[in-house]
């Protein structure tokens, strides 16, 4: 069995579980039966969902820490019966160690989990339990100490098989956004050649970059256009096509399948100018995210982002000539970032040709260059357990403040963008209005109904409280301390 956890959330924003997805659809492929239970759309509770389907073995996917609650109770609950249970996933595969402290978890897959799962099962059928020759894994050694079995080598993605819908009911996770109404998070690449100091890339990808087969990811694609009416794909890939032949190539293909939908992607200042914006956009591409990060040359230097600089507004207002929805990505509170630079940032900002400002606070993830240096230089404690953690959640408490800026600064700007967004009316794909007001209510709706409909008023109680703080909590940041927002040369 493998598990996507419950994770807390302000709106029913899902998306597939494609790592999982792909591992359950490799082992399938090999014979194994599987079930692959989300615990963010299904209703069935661990116990049902446990007696139809009893596992030899459990996996479960951690992300962040957002969900590590979640993680621990499913866990708990198989390893009581003696079920063992392994971890994978980014955060999983950055903290082994850290993860392998908790009883409930009996290995950690590091990396990729699908030939992994596939020798662990197969390890499992055979009784085996010394686990140690299986590369990608770290286990306990007999005085209880994490050993590291031999590295996995990276997979080639044209052996994956054709992903196995039928383990999830995929309308479950359409969304609604961008002027589509049935989207779904798909993706076509793995890793960045890149290595800017905040990502997990260089640790997690080795900063390779890697395509799955064109024809897998289209066959995919008529799948769901066929079978669901899918009407919008987000390509997940963390860096949507690496130069202008990979883009023409990629587009070409979409278009070449004929069928009605569009999509959206995220890419890198400076690849593309006008002309190939509008090769994308006739291709379907009709939105564009761009991790700008910082208006600050300094910053972006620490960051090691090396974007050009001198770019940044030409490329947004070549994608918006083009039809193309742009969304600028930032990073607010990166260590030392002064209020110089958070200036810099915003006047950037202010002078870009869109309202759509997807504002982050910094947050050290293991694994990034970013984060071993303020644990090098005893700026952050290092993440030694999961139970004493607490969770830096962006609508929540600011938990690390690592720049020169206050916490209330950076709440204020962050929520200003925030609530800019979510009301503007910039949003238009194809000259129809598209609002994130609409679809926030929508979703919150939603869930409300959804947890509802479900009989949980606990978790309803529970939802209510939480989005209600967090819609609360941005709206009084962004409209309560107008000198905070003049200082920093906020327009409006
Ligand atoms: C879609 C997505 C989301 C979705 C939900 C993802 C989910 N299932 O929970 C949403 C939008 C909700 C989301 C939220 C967040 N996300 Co996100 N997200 C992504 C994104 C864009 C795609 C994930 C994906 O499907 N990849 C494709 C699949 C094939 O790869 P994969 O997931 O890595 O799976 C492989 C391996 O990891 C492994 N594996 C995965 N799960 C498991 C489980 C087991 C048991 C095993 C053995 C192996 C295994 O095997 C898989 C197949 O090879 C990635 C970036 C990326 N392109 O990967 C970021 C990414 C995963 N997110 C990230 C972050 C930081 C977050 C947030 C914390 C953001 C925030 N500040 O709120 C939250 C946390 C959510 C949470 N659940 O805890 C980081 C994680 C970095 C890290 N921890 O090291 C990533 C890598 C982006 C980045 N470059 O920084 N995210």
């Amino acid at each position: 069995m493998l598990i996507n956890p419950e994770t807390e959330r302000f709106s029913r924003s899902v998306t597939l579980p494609l790592g999982l997805l792909s591992i359950a659809s490799y082992l399938s492929f090999h014979g194994y039966s599987v079930r692959l239970y989300d615990r963010v759309v299904e209703k069935e509770s661990l116990e049902t969902v446990a007696e139809a389907f009893v596992p030899d073995v459990v996996g479960v996917s951690l992300v962040s820490y957002k969900s590590i609650a979640d993680v621990c109770f499913v866990s708990e609950f198989f390893k009581k019966q003696g079920i063992p249970v392994i971890w994978g996933g980014p955060l999983a595969s950055e903290l082994p160690e850290v993860s392998l402290k908790n009883a409930c978890v009996d290995a950690i897959s590091v990396g990729e989990g699908e030939q992994t799962w596939l020798e662990l099962v197969q390890a499992c059928q055979r009784h085996e339990t010394d686990w140690s020759k299986i590369p990608g894994l770290v286990i306990r050694d007999p005085d209880g100490n994490a050993l590291y079995t031999p590295d996995r080598p990276f997979l080639d993605l044209g052996i994956l098989p054709e992903t196995d819908w039928s383990f999830i009911d995929v309308p479950k996770y359409f969304q609604s956004s961008y002027g589509c109404k049935r989207m779904l998070y798909l993706y076509a690449a793995k890793g960045c050649p890149h290595n800017c100091s905040f990502c997990y890339n260089k640790d997690f990808h080795k900063c390779r970059y890697r395509k799955r087969p064109m024809e897998h990811v289209l066959h995919e694609i008529r799948f769901l256009v066929e079978t669901y009416d899918m009407d919008g794909i987000y390509f997940a890939d963390e860096l949507w096509c690496r130069n202008v032949r990979e883009m023409h190539e990629t587009c070409d293909s979409l278009k070449s399948l004929g069928l009605n939908f569009v999509w959206g992607c995220q890419t890198r200042i400076g690849l593309f100018g006008e002309e190939d914006f509008r090769y994308m956009y006739d291709a379907g591409c009709r939105w564009i995210f761009f991790g700008v990060e910082s208006g600050s040359p300094r910053i972006l230097e620490q960051m090691n982002k090396r974007i050009a600089y001198d770019k940044i507004e030409q490329t947004f207002i070549d994608c918006k000539a083009a039809g193309i929805v742009a969304i600028g990505s930032f990073i607010i509170g990166y260590p030392g970032e002064t209020a110089q630079d958070t200036k810099q940032t915003i006047a950037l900002i202010e002078r870009l040709p869109t309202k759509l400002i997807n504002f982050n606070y910094f947050i050290a993830i293991p694994g990034s260059d970013i984060y071993q240096r303020l644990v090098d230089e005893k700026r952050h404690p290092g993440i030694s357990d999961f139970q004493t953690l607490e969770v830096q959640d962006p609508m929540g408490t600011l938990l690390y403040n690592f720049s020169e800026l206050t916490d209330r600064e950076i709440k204020v700007i962050y929520s200003h963008y925030m609530w800019r967004s979510f009301t503007t009316s910039d949003l238009v794909v194809d000259g129809e209005k598209s609002s994130f007001t609409k679809k926030v209510i929508l979703d919150a709706l939603h869930t409300a109904l959804f947890s509802v409909k479900n009989g949980e008023f606990g978790a309803f109680l529970s939802y209510l409280w939480f989005s209600g703080v967090s819609f609360l909590r941005i709206l009084f940041y962004a409209k309560a301390f107008p000198s905070v927002k003049k200082r920093f040369g906020i327009k409006h």
